[in-house]
């Protein structure tokens, strides 16, 4: 885009937004300080480095074969370096346990330690991003029987115990070392494919180790733990173990954040909603920003209206400071580039547009009863020139505006990714 036409389409939007009584500079400088937290497993279809290969498990699966994924530390940091160079604003990326550097050695999952992601600590330094994590209790023989945490075996229970407590050090290692707190994700795979007659006993292991893990204080300056349900996962269609009203319960009594993954609940069921009910009950909130479609929980985030409705409804309760947001899907179908940029740029748009509404009038007409009104009001929203003002944001921050992305990222995977 031609920066004359930026400029315009900017000035016109801002004298639009003005005679509503909004301030876009403020909209804009409010979505700057937005960090959104990528998931590292985009660029490589969450294979992770360690050196015994085997396939993506726990009920998780990424389709397509499209050619040019990363599959060392050095191509996978590349691809992140220019993922960033096409985003406006300063974001953080979200490591899984398996994307250590584990120097050609192999470092079983109750072996890993700070060290093991000290060159990540160091690139993160230099690219300036910060860095958050995650346990990985998938894609391991010791989760083959589909119980990790929750697993009856005391010795494959305590195995994964040892994980997370190690988990839980790095990622408290990180956010010392980066001087933010690391926010580390716990989610465990657990469940059946058919029905159990154990439901409360596979729940009872579960709450057990955890609460025998997290028992061990770490310092909230460094380290943030929080708990992600799920309603299903391929193969374990009958039983999770971690559901919904498990980790609900459990971050409501013990004062932990709640990850909220927008797959992972009934087709119908929508996270926007929850948001306001969370706040009330729970510190804070991660996302897991995602698209389901039918039975899959992970497609590359695009702006629909659920994402809107989420974004919104964190503006709304001006809550953020309190919603932490980052993505979590996997596509090996397209361009794996282009996949992190169409779903952080998305993520960006709505959030603008939210940032953007005309919240005070909209509230007024309700208080009157006016339900007309802000029927009209809200519809018209969705049509201000809310573009022109992401361009002028991508612009300014000596970003690619518009659709000129594409080529640049056509312009890296002929230079780079095709070559692998
Ligand atoms: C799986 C969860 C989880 C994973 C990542 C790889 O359904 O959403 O967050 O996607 O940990
Ligand atoms: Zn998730």
């Amino acid at each position: 885009m031609k920066d004359n036409q930026i400029n315009q389409a900017f000035e016109y939007a801002k004298a639009r937004y003005a005679d509503l009584g909004i301030d876009v500079e403020k909209a804009i400088n409010q979505l700057d300080k937005i960090s959104i937290s990528l998931h590292c497993w985009q660029a490589d279809d969450v294979k992770g480095f360690e050196t015994i290969d085997g396939d993506l498990t726990g009920g998780i699966q990424a389709t397509g074969n499209y050619p040019g994924s990363s599959s060392t530390i050095e191509e996978l940091r590349a691809d992140i370096e220019k993922v960033l160079t096409l985003l406006p604003g300063r974001h953080r990326l979200n490591l899984h346990a398996i994307y250590g550097d584990f120097g050609g050695k192999f470092v079983d999952r109750d072996q890993i330690e700070p060290k093991h992601f000290q060159s990540w600590i160091d690139w993160a330094n230099k690219v300036g991003v910060k860095l958050d994590f995650n346990s990985t209790f998938f894609s391991h023989p010791k989760s083959e029987s589909g119980f990790t945490l929750s697993n009856p075996d005391k010795g494959i229970q305590s195995f994964w115990m040892e994980h997370l407590r190690r988990c839980r050090k790095i990622a408290a290692e990180i956010g010392r070392q980066q001087g933010s707190p690391c926010i580390h994700n716990i989610w465990v795979p657990d469940g059946s494919k058919d029905r159990t007659v154990n439901r409360l006993a596979y729940r009872t292991n579960l709450k057990y180790a955890l609460d025998t893990v997290l028992a061990e204080k770490i310092d909230s300056k460094y380290l943030v733990d929080c708990i992600e349900s799920k309603l299903f996962g391929l193969g374990l269609e009958s039983y999770t173990v971690g559901s919904h009203e498990f980790y609900l319960g459990y971050g409501a009594k013990n004062n932990m954040v709640v990850t909220l993954d927008a797959g992972h609940f009934h087709p119908t069921e929508v996270i926007s909603d929850k948001i306001s009910s969370l706040l009330l009950f729970v510190p804070e909130i991660m996302l897991h920003v995602s698209r389901p479609v039918r039975w899959d929980s992970d497609h590359v985030v695009i702006l629909d209206d659920e994402l809107q409705h989420l974004t919104q409804e964190i503006v709304r309760a001006n809550a953020l400071d309190r919603v932490h947001i980052g993505l979590d899907y996997f596509d090996a179908s397209i361009n794996r580039i282009g996949a992190y940029v169409v779903g952080v740029r998305a993520t960006q748009k709505a959030l603008l547009q939210a940032l953007l509404e005309p919240i005070a009038k909209l509230r007024e007409y309700e208080a009157n009863g006016q339900n007309f009104e802000r029927m009209a009001l809200l519809e018209e929203a969705k049509s201000l020139p809310w573009a022109a003002v992401y361009d002028y944001y991508c612009a300014k921050n000596g970003v690619t505006a518009g659709v000129d992305y594409i080529s640049e990222i056509q312009q890296y995977e002929k230079e780079v990714t095709i070559k692998r």
